[in-house]
């Protein structure tokens, strides 16, 4: 199998991240593309939405969506349930997955508002994103028993979202007025999953 991703994509972090601790980062290989063109023109087959992450399967079929591809890891594997099977904790989890992949869509909606030339820019459309991270983190930092429990799919998103949110938002501190949801990422962030895929800005 073959996932396509890219090094700061908050959604293709949490499948890299899922495959490290389902244990099949010897079955997947990682194709880092390199361009975001590359990104937007990748055969129609592999994702005609033009977004990674994708996962290309041994069959030759493509899954796209990240949760949908994480959906089929969990599938394929059968060490810890990272999605429970059924019951609360997989409504839970799926729910949390969610959460932490609006921060991801929130963020990245930012980042590329704040491309724009500065007199471009739209203030409105950043404080509206903006709202939907604090509003989520705010839950989260009130509510930690959200991020309770074995590792699941959930933990993963919210942890690679606040990872992405730390890369691409300069001057907009998630943190602030967050001690507890701090507070777990910095020890999620110890994760050797979430180490070994740590991407940074190169410095100019
Ligand atoms: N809901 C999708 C979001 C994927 C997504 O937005 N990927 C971004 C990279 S972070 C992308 O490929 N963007 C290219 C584009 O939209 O042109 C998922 O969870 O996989």
């Amino acid at each position: 199998m073959k996932l396509y991703a890219r090094p700061a994509s908050p959604f293709a972090r949490k499948v890299r991240v899922m495959i490290i601790e389902t244990g099949l980062a010897d079955k997947i290989e990682i194709e880092m593309l390199s361009t975001i063109e590359e990104v937007q023109n990748m055969p129609p087959a592999r994702n005609p939405l033009g977004k990674i992450p994708a996962l290309e399967l041994d069959s030759g079929e493509a899954l796209f969506d990240s949760p949908v591809i994480c959906e089929y890891l969990v599938g394929i594997h059968d060490a810890a349930p990272l999605l429970p099977k059924d019951g609360w904790a997989r409504w839970h989890a799926l729910r949390l997955q969610a959460a932490g992949d609006g921060i991801g869509d929130a963020a990245a909606a930012m980042g590329a508002e704040g491309m724009r030339p500065e007199d471009k820019r739209l203030s409105r459309a950043l404080e509206n994103q903006w709202k939907k991270i604090t509003r989520t983190t705010g839950l989260l930092n009130d509510n930690m028993d959200w991020l309770d429990g074995p590792l699941n799919i959930g933990q993963i998103a919210v942890a690679t979202s606040l990872g992405y949110a730390d890369f691409r938002l300069d001057d907009y501190q998630w943190r602030d007025e967050r001690p507890n949801l701090e507070a777990w990422f910095a020890e999620f962030n110890e994760r050797a999953s979430m180490q070994e895929t740590f991407f940074a800005r190169p410095s100019s």
